[in-house]
């Protein structure tokens, strides 16, 4: 137990000089010997620029072929500088946008410049990884020459088939989207995942003095986490708790485009459009992996990111569960509990419950609502009156079958594991809906009254369905076997027969004497 504690502090220890999450599992000496524990975990943060795959559009947008001359807003009238694609030290092509830059040398994509104004200038900037990231940090795109007076950032989770509007820039959003201004800083713990247009990042300050454009995401973070982000915890608590929060900070691709560049002043001055283009030197995306909290690595294998999965997860997300491991369905790992989180390989609700629930005081994760007709702390056992289908999986929406007792025939609505009831006396069958020999059906089972072996109907009486004798009318009871009237003893129903016939034979003779009586 000592040994296991001052294990755990020592992990502690460990897990805040690493950095949170940072350790999937680790051998642990118990007094039973070393056994693995499992922690959720995910790859360090790190920029994605490197491994960003770029296209921009519409074809033709780059400069430089032809060659073309440019000015720029500072110097307008001095259009000295020349884009050349067909010479090295004059072209601006896309990967100037993600290259390292050596011993300061600024190099940039740049566009045709604006000559077909009053028609847009227009240009699409996609960026795909073929892998769920998460930010981690500030989106930050350099801008030479001016940044963009209306732009829009949006994003894709699913590889580009399906987009949304990340963010809009403009330097007047009403006027651009017709959507009010607003700025990060004006929104609270609850509408944090707002889409919103900001006018921080596209006004004119001198071509020099501000270049970045930023998508914040260190603002956003410091909304849970404080101004330095020193209480990581409550993000991560609420990235488990709010809804949307986690996704919100998700994407497989990025896409701006590019709506009107920079102007310099209030006006396009038509006299001088070779000053009008845009102009990208960097763009920084630092982000992480989604691996699901089942990673702790992320590397390039074929050319594509790719999580190295633990807790017998797989797959680019570690989003499966690995062969072999199908039974136990698939869960993303929890940041909670505090500090070290679940990897859920354990906690498991084979997919019978979106929730666990931490129970703190009982230091135990368990699965809230069952559903399936499923009950326990994973899910992994049937509902009272319900059992185990032994030909489907834990995880599967089949796995527990109604019992389906008679409720006349069973003592109560349970049934054991194959699915058999328990029935009341007299009754049989899996669900206590057929009789005994000797009995009979009739809301239930009851002992048969005559049948046509041992409890004959005597006396040429019939058996009507095992329940009474019908018997001819000389003879009475359950079986037929008493004659209505025993010799020696007074019969009830033969007298009263008599007893009519007297009377009516007196009645006669009254009448009789009467009519004599009144006719003399
Ligand atoms: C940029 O992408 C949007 C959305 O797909 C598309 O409607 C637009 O035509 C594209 N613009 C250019 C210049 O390719
Ligand atoms: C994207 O990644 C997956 C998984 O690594 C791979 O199978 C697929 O070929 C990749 N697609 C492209 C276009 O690279
Ligand atoms: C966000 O919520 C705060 C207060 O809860 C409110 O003042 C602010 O206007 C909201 N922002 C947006 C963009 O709705
Ligand atoms: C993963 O599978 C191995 C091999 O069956 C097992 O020993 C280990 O405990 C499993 N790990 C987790 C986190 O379930
Ligand atoms: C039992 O599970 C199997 C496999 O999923 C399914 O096909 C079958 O319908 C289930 N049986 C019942 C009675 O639900
Ligand atoms: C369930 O009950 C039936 C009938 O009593 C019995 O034959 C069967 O063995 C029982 N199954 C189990 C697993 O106990
Ligand atoms: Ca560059």
């Amino acid at each position: 137990m000592l040994l296991q504690a001052v294990f755990l502090l020592l992990l502690h220890c460990l897990a805040s000089t690493l950095g949170q999450y940072e350790l999937c599992k680790s051998l642990v000496s118990t007094d039973e010997g070393s056994v693995w524990e499992q922690y959720a975990c995910q790859p360090k943060s790190t920029s994605m620029r490197d491994y960003m795959r770029i296209k921009v559009d519409p074809p033709g947008i780059t400069c430089g072929n032809p060659p073309e001359r440019f000015c720029t807003l500072e110097n307008p009238y001095l259009c000295s500088d020349e884009c050349d694609a067909s010479n090295p030290d004059l072209a601006h092509p896309p990967q100037l946008m993600q290259d390292k830059e050596r011993n300061g040398l600024l190099t940039y994509w740049q566009t045709v410049t604006w000559s077909r104004h009053p028609e847009p200038l227009l240009a699409n900037i996609s960026m795909s990884w073929n892998k769920s990231l998460e930010l981690t940090d500030d989106i930050q795109i350099t801008f030479e020459y001016g940044r963009p007076t209306v732009m829009v950032l949006d994003k894709s989770m699913d590889h580009g088939r399906s987009w949304q509007p990340y963010q809009y820039y403009a330097d007047d959003c009403m006027d651009a989207f017709d959507i009010p201004p607003k700025r990060v800083r004006d929104l609270s713990a609850t509408n944090i995942t707002r889409v919103i247009c900001t006018e921080q990042y596209s006004r004119w300050v001198g071509s020099k003095n501000d270049k970045n454009v930023k998508f914040e995401v260190r603002a956003r973070f410091s909304v849970f986490a404080g101004q330095r982000l020193q209480n990581m915890d409550s993000l991560y608590t609420r990235m488990e708790s709010m809804k949307g929060l986690r996704d919100f900070f998700t994407f497989t691709n990025l896409r701006m485009r590019l709506l009107r560049p920079a102007l310099g002043g209030t006006y396009v001055q038509r006299d001088n459009l070779l000053k009008y283009f845009y102009a990208i030197s960097n763009i920084e995306v630092p982000a992480r992996c989604k691996c699901n909290l089942h990673a702790s690595q992320c590397l390039l294998q074929d050319g594509n990111l790719q999580c190295q999965c633990e807790h017998n997860t797989t797959g680019q997300d570690c989003q499966r569960c690995k062969k072999g491991f199908k039974a136990k369905s698939w869960k993303a790992g929890s940041y909670l509990p505090a500090p070290n989180g679940t990897p859920n390989t354990y906690c498991e609700c084979y997919g019978h419950s979106n929730r666990c629930s931490y129970i703190d005081y009982l230091n135990i994760v368990t699965c809230v609502s069952c559903k399936h007709n499923t009950r326990g702390q994973n899910c992994q056992h049937c509902r009272l009156g319900y059992f185990r289908n032994a030909s489907a999986e834990l995880d599967d929406e089949g796995v527990c079958i109604e019992c389906n007792c008679n409720q006349m025939g069973s003592v109560h609505d349970r049934c054991n594991s194959t699915g058999y009831c328990q029935c009341k006396d007299g009754a049989t069958g899996a669900k206590c809906d057929d009789c005994l020999p000797g009995y009979y059906w009739k809301q239930g089972c009851y002992s048969n009254v005559c049948d046509e072996e041992m409890l004959l109907c005597q006396n040429g009486g019939t058996c009507y369905q095992s329940q009474k004798c019908i018997c001819p009318p000389e003879f009475k009871g359950a079986l037929c076997q008493q004659p209505q009237c025993e010799a020696g003893k007074d019969c009830n129903a033969a007298s009263s027969l008599h007893l009519t016939t007297a009377t009516v034979l007196l009645c006669t003779l009254l009448a009789h004497l009467l009519a004599t009586l009144t006719t003399h």
